[in-house]
């Protein structure tokens, strides 16, 4: 593969189409990743259930594809989303079998190589007060256990009302009973912000006495609205949220599923989709790649923190160090440390009161370059691309960034070729993708607006290629 877009250090498939990560869950010492896959090209069809596996969630090593549409079958037109879990000992996996669209089980008695699908559905027809409102929308089972029982969730939707999460419980794992919806949007509610007509990929996390409910959000098919996330409690399973926010920033953060790691942490990976026009991902040959794995703690707040898993640190390389650096309008692109995979670390001075940031993947002229902003007067993050190829994204990504009194600003961003990642001071996560027209636009660089601005330190890392090394 020479397409220069193409990230080096995050997972993907070798080639084609790739979305939502599937059945992630940690076993005999490794983790199981699977993921939304189509071998037949980089669009999005004849869904299979790829697979990879890693001992340190940085080296991946691919499998076998894991499940494949039956002709036929319950699922000949696509092996949708679902989830993984051990039953008395025996690796399980629930999916969404297409169309229409069922829930079906699966076994493993091979270390989760490959799966035997239970012969029917163990869902097979939404709720009957559902079934006429869900037009035929009903899918991506997350299963748990808790208080003796197993537990259902499923993503779908009231037509003219808005997306909804349904709960089912079961004994057996065969036999499932809806209990009611989990939680349900409302179409013409627009605040704090609008939550979309269909609710896919639920997932439920526990901190304590609090939960934390996960799912991604639609306008249309078309128009993926992002991840978000409600905390609040689940009682006698009643869920009552109190918080609404959303998970990542940038609209490139998709269809998220969260693993309960055996050390207890919680790490997620979500789809990061494209910013080109397809047929520019098709020349290419593959479309779509995994986030970093990301750790989720929640926040006294009630809020969650997004943060990389320290893992990560494997793939420094090279490093670049400057304290107390003073920033002034003049200062630009940093000189001699040019590239496309890179890590940075860098905190600000506390009260800052102009505009200031990190450049990336510039040209010399600045006409190309993405640019990470902090606006202080308005309390808000901006990633700015400037690209003047017109197919490619270019959209401004705002998010709010509230710093406490003397709070200094550190931001922690990782570019990998076309994946941007940022992660701001414990509060936001924001992602994004970036096509550099030319290869030479690889410099990095600071920038204040107006006046002079200190960073107190800044680290950069050039970082490994996982798949060419
Ligand atoms: N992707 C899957 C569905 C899921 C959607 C299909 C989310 O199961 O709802 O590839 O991206």
């Amino acid at each position: 593969m020479t397409d220069p877009h193409r990230p080096q250090y995050h997972f993907l498939p070798p080639a084609n189409w790739m979305n939502d990560p599937n059945g992630l869950i940690q076993w005999k010492g490794q983790y199981h990743m699977y993921y939304q896959y189509n071998p037949n090209g980089a669009f999005h069809g004849t869904i299979h259930w790829g697979h990879a596996v890693s001992t340190d969630l940085v080296y991946w090593q691919h499998l076998p594809i894991a499940l494949t549409p039956t002709p036929d079958g319950m699922d000949e037109d696509g092996c949708w989303s679902g989830c993984a879990i051990i039953n008395n000992g025996i690796p399980t996996l629930f999916y969404t079998g297409v169309h229409p669209q069922v829930q079906i089980m699966a076994t493993s008695s091979d270390d989760m190589l490959t799966w035997q699908k239970h012969p029917q559905p163990v869902i097979s027809t939404p709720p009957p007060n559902i079934e006429a409102h869900a037009g035929g929308h009903i899918r991506d089972p997350f299963v748990w256990r808790e208080n003796n029982h197993w537990y259902m969730l499923l993503g779908s939707k009231i037509e003219g009302s808005g997306g909804v999460v349904l709960l089912y419980r079961s004994d057996d794992l065969l036999n499932w009973e809806y209990i009611h919806p989990l939680l349900a949007g409302d179409v013409r509610k627009k605040e704090p912000f609008w939550t979309g007509t269909m609710w896919e990929c639920p997932n439920l996390l526990t901190f304590g006495e609090k939960r934390a409910l996960i799912i991604s959000i639609q306008a249309t098919p078309n128009d993926l609205l992002g991840a978000i996330y409600f905390t609040g409690t689940f009682e006698a399973d009643q869920f009552s949220p109190d918080v609404q926010e959303r998970l990542v920033y940038g609209n490139y953060f998709y269809a998220p599923q969260v693993m309960r790691a055996e050390d207890g942490r919680y790490i997620m990976w979500g789809w990061l989709r494209e910013g080109r026009s397809p047929h520019l991902a098709l020349d290419a040959g593959w479309d779509g790649v995994m986030s970093l794995p990301l750790e989720l703690s929640l926040l006294p707040n009630g809020k969650l923190a997004v943060e990389p898993v320290p893992e990560l640190s494997a793939l420094r390389q090279e490093n670049y160090h400057f304290d107390d650096l003073q920033i002034t309008p003049a200062t630009g692109l940093l000189e001699n440390i040019q590239g496309d995979a890179f890590e940075i670390q860098v905190q600000f001075q506390s009260d800052l009161q102009t505009e200031c940031g990190i450049i990336l993947r510039s040209s010399s002229d600045g006409r190309e370059q993405a640019r990470v902003i902090y606006q202080p007067q308005q309390h808000r993050l901006v990633l700015e691309r400037l690209n003047p190829n017109p197919e490619v994204h270019t959209d401004n990504h705002i998010a709010p960034l509230f710093l406490e009194n003397h709070e200094p600003l550190t931001l922690r961003i990782f570019l990998d070729h076309s994946v941007v990642e940022v992660f701001a001071n414990r509060k936001i996560c924001l992602a994004t993708r970036i096509y550099p027209s030319h290869e030479s636009s690889n410099h990095l660089g600071v920038f204040a607006e107006d006046g002079m601005v200190k960073i107190t330190s800044l680290d950069i890392w050039k970082l490994k290629d996982i798949w060419h090394e």
